[in-house]
């Protein structure tokens, strides 16, 4: 298709046409690992599925087109996604990443590639000049996560970037909680968006998947060669299953965006919530920024119990019966999470407390069901 589509048709349409061998409207699975050649190395575009299958390719231009960026690639996992990007570094660059991130990608860089002589400085990005003393000739990246997990943070992408390019750094911003439907960081002059796929993109929590889009075409032959090389892409199946759910992206991410508001509005009236961490809040300290890149505020909050310690949070996460205690976010189901023992546990305590993951801390990915049952659920566990 040529036309340049609008947001809610490239969730459906962006990248694909019917099959040309049957007209398939879905991109078939293309379960194969290897593809018949007409004459050595006379092949038909695909030779092998480590380096290209059809249907990951379908998969691919879906996430170009929803991010508008020129290329997509894709990647078993967030975690194979930020992997492959941090591999196009060399030892003794430096990375600037904000403080606060999925503890998995803190683990990722401290215990990975810290080791491989990549030096990382963790900084408060809510004020785009903190970076400015950890900005020298060796820093080749930014990290940016925006709104961060699970301290809901926002982080100015456009002055961030700007600041990175006066030294020439690549900036990425893992936009897995806000989804390209709220924010598309490209246009704001990035040159990496990541996603862990596994949320929002996929939506029904039942895929595991990366996803990277990038403008710049030497860049994403770079990408292309570690994702080749290093081999950590997604199977078939499980391209088909984002693809089918990011064709519901938008009115998902529209659900999660009003069910959050309301859950966010109710908790922060309630006499034993002391804190509700949420950009939707005008009292919020970046909710000006949020204003300006995001479409809306996104279906992810944070908040503290009164008292704010770990039995009581404990005790919430347990009682409750619609929201399932588990990790992960984005689905269409609504769970509950405990950072402090569950997706940053691997942060030390000191240094996650620092960032605000304190004991107390409950996480919340507000799904899309009746959100008069979600405050229900909320109120008897909270008592
Ligand atoms: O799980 P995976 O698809 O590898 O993605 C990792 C990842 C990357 N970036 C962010 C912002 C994330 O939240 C995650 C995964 N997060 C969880 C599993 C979680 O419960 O927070």
């Amino acid at each position: 298709m040529d036309k340049k589509l609008r947001f809610n048709s490239a969730t459906i349409h962006g990248g694909q046409q019917p099959d040309k061998a049957y007209g398939a409207v879905m991109p078939p699975i293309y379960q194969t690992t290897t593809y018949a050649q007409i004459t050595p190395g006379g092949h038909q575009g695909y030779e092998y599925s480590r380096t290209h299958n059809p249907t990951r390719t379908a998969l691919e231009r879906s996430i170009a087109c929803i991010e508008n960026a020129k290329h997509g690639l894709a990647f078993a996992s967030g975690m194979a996604a930020m992997d492959t990007v941090l591999k196009l570094l060399q030892p003794g660059d430096e990375i600037i990443s904000t403080d606060d991130l999925y503890g998995g990608s803190y683990r990722l860089l401290t215990q990975i590639f810290e080791k491989y002589g990549l030096k990382i400085h963790f900084v408060n990005m809510e004020k785009a000049e903190n970076i400015t003393p950890f900005l020298n000739d060796k820093t080749r990246l930014i990290w940016i996560e925006t709104p961060t997990n699970p301290m809901m943070k926002v982080v100015d992408i456009r002055a961030i970037t700007a600041l990175g390019k006066t030294h020439n750094a690549l900036v990425a911003v893992d936009n897995t909680f806000a989804s390209p439907y709220l924010q598309q960081p490209l246009d704001l002059g990035t040159d990496i968006v990541m996603h862990s796929a596994t949320k929002y993109l996929a939506g029904h929590s039942d895929t595991v998947m990366g996803l990277l889009a990038v403008n710049d075409d030497a860049l994403n032959e770079q990408l292309a060669f570690i994702q080749n090389s290093g081999g950590g892409v997604p199977g078939p199946m499980d391209c088909f299953l984002t693809l089918r759910g990011i064709k519901t992206l938008h009115l998902r991410m529209q659900r999660h965006c009003e069910n959050g508001a309301a859950v966010a509005i109710y908790l922060q009236h309630h006499p034993k919530i002391e804190k509700v961490y949420w950009p939707g809040f005008v009292d919020h300290p970046n909710h000006e920024v949020a204003k300006t890149q995001m479409k809306a505020f996104g279906g992810m909050l944070s908040f503290l119990p009164l008292g704010g310690d770990l039995s009581k949070a404990k005790e919430i996460v347990q009682k409750l019966q619609i929201f399932t205690l588990a990790e992960s976010l984005g689905g269409v189901e609504s769970l509950a999470g405990h950072p402090a023992s569950m997706t940053h546990a691997s942060i030390p305590k000191e240094i996650r407390e620092k960032s605000g993951v304190v004991d107390g801390l409950i996480r919340l990915s507000v799904g899309v069901e009746d959100v008069q049952d979600l405050i229900e659920d909320l109120d008897q566990a909270i008592g």
